[in-house]
């Protein structure tokens, strides 16, 4: 059967939009009171970021940020996501807010609001103050309370103006990447602290979706997981139990607690002794009703049960710059998973997509990624099939805005639908940011 254009699957109150995160494009590191955090300290760690690079400078978005909201509305969206930088508000992550550390972010929302462009705040995307970290961090549970502290000092100023706020993105990356495989800050390696800290993050934002709203929530509430559709290799038995348990640790693990109230028990028996501590009230604490679920997709996960022998690019297929398969139908295979596991799945936002490809040359001031257009067009038309077949999708955003700090990858890696040249700050819309433009002028009709 003929599909219609792509831009005529999608209702007119879908959102589009574009994403990045405070440590990844602000700079400004030590200024206004702000306090370190753990990203700023992981940078100065040798060898842990790939071009020896940090957040210092960044996209110096701190200083720019009337010319790139003018950006943001130049790109046709009716979307921003952006995060708050918690050591910016609070400098040690307890005690003393800082006076003054929400201007900027009350600038943006404002900035926002007066281009008509929707304002979904992340409150935690990853920078940590190292303050709490000296504390022990996520392994902490009174780190727990010093987060829903955090959110209604948010709240309480800009959530008249926010459309969105979500409290953590992909606690997943915290646990794993940042506790037990120590690639990401805080450095750690230590299964069992990654289980605890997972533990932790999850109940932080049922405690704060709880506070937030007996405060009076007039934002949607929601958190943000990365999810990859899991297959096996082959179609031998081994592979396929293989493929199930990654499900299970990659996103049964999450998104069961908050929409069923439990842990998966496959990952359970199979952490044993490194289980997270769990106190009577906490599961039912997760599962807080959400106003909707943000789910970043860059790819699909081959699983075999001799663990990963190869990779995307060694088998031969598209992949991107970072080495991440190319594909489209993963995205649609998760989304009506999610909508078959989960009933009563609250509206879906696929919160972050996009690829970085090599396209740091700019040739007679253009950028021609032709590639990142296909990967785009091809994931939008992955979210249009979900949508046939019934998952409640509301809106998509493209990562990133603008090339940044691309965390343990540095400068090194661009993502950005803007082109960023680091030596001027000067920003040059890639061929993809007009065919965004192109594309959300043809939905608008
Ligand atoms: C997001 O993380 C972040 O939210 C964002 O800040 C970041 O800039 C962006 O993605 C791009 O990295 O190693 O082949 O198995 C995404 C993290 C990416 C982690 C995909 C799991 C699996 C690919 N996820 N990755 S592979």
């Amino acid at each position: 059967m003929p599909q219609r254009p792509l831009h005529h699957q999608f209702p007119s109150d879908f959102v589009w939009g574009v994403a990045t995160s405070s440590f990844q494009i602000e700079g400004a590191a030590h200024e206004g009171g702000k306090g370190e955090s753990i990203w700023d300290r992981f940078c100065r760690q040798p060898g842990a970021i790939a071009d020896a690079s940090n957040g210092d400078i960044a996209c110096d978005h701190f200083h720019r940020l009337e010319s790139d909201l003018d950006l943001i509305a130049s790109l046709g969206v009716n979307c921003y996501r952006f995060s708050i930088s918690w050591p910016r508000v609070q400098a040690l992550g307890h005690g003393e807010f800082n006076p003054g550390g929400l201007d900027f972010y009350e600038r943006l929302v404002d900035g926002l609001k007066a281009r008509g462009i929707r304002a979904f705040a992340t409150l935690n995307h990853w920078d940590l103050p190292q303050g709490l970290q000296e504390r022990g961090g996520w392994n902490d549970r009174d780190t727990v309370h010093r987060f829903v502290d955090y959110a209604r000092h948010v709240q309480a100023r800009l959530g008249d103006r926010l459309d969105g706020i979500t409290t953590h993105n992909e606690p997943w990356v915290v646990a794993v990447l940042g506790h037990e495989q120590g690639s990401f800050a805080p450095g750690i390696r230590s299964r069992r602290t990654a289980a605890q800290v997972c533990h932790h993050l999850l109940l932080s934002h049922g405690l704060a979706l709880q506070a937030l709203r007996a405060d009076g929530a007039k934002a949607r509430l929601g958190i943000v997981l990365n999810l990859s559709s899991c297959v096996p290799a082959t179609a031998m038995p081994e592979d396929i139990a293989a493929a199930a348990m990654a499900d299970a640790r990659g996103r049964r693990w999450y998104a069961d607690p908050l929409f069923k109230g439990r842990y998966p028990g496959e990952v359970l028996a199979e952490l044993g002794g490194d289980a997270p501590a769990v106190q009577p009230g906490d599961m039912a604490a997760i599962a807080q009703p959400m106003d909707y679920l943000g789910v970043n997709y860059y790819t699909r996960t081959v699983v075999s049960a001799g663990g990963e022998a190869w990779g995307a690019r060694e088998r031969g297929l598209p992949v991107t710059d970072m080495d991440w398969e190319v594909y489209a139908p993963g995205l649609t295979d998760l989304l009506v998973l999610l909508h078959r596991d989960y009933p009563g799945l609250p509206p879906v936002y696929v919160t972050e997509n996009g690829g970085a490809f090599k396209d740091a040359t700019l040739a007679r001031g253009r950028v021609q990624d032709d590639d990142r257009i296909a990967y785009l067009r091809e994931h939008i038309a992955a979210v249009a099939a979900a949508m046939r077949q019934g998952v409640p999708m509301a809106g998509y955003m493209v990562w990133s805005l603008m090339d940044n700090f691309e965390w343990a990858s540095g400068y090194l890696k661009r993502f950005g639908i803007v082109h960023v040249d680091y030596a001027t700050q000067k920003r040059t819309p890639k061929a993809s940011a007009e065919w965004y433009r192109d594309f959300l002028t043809a939905w608008r009709g």
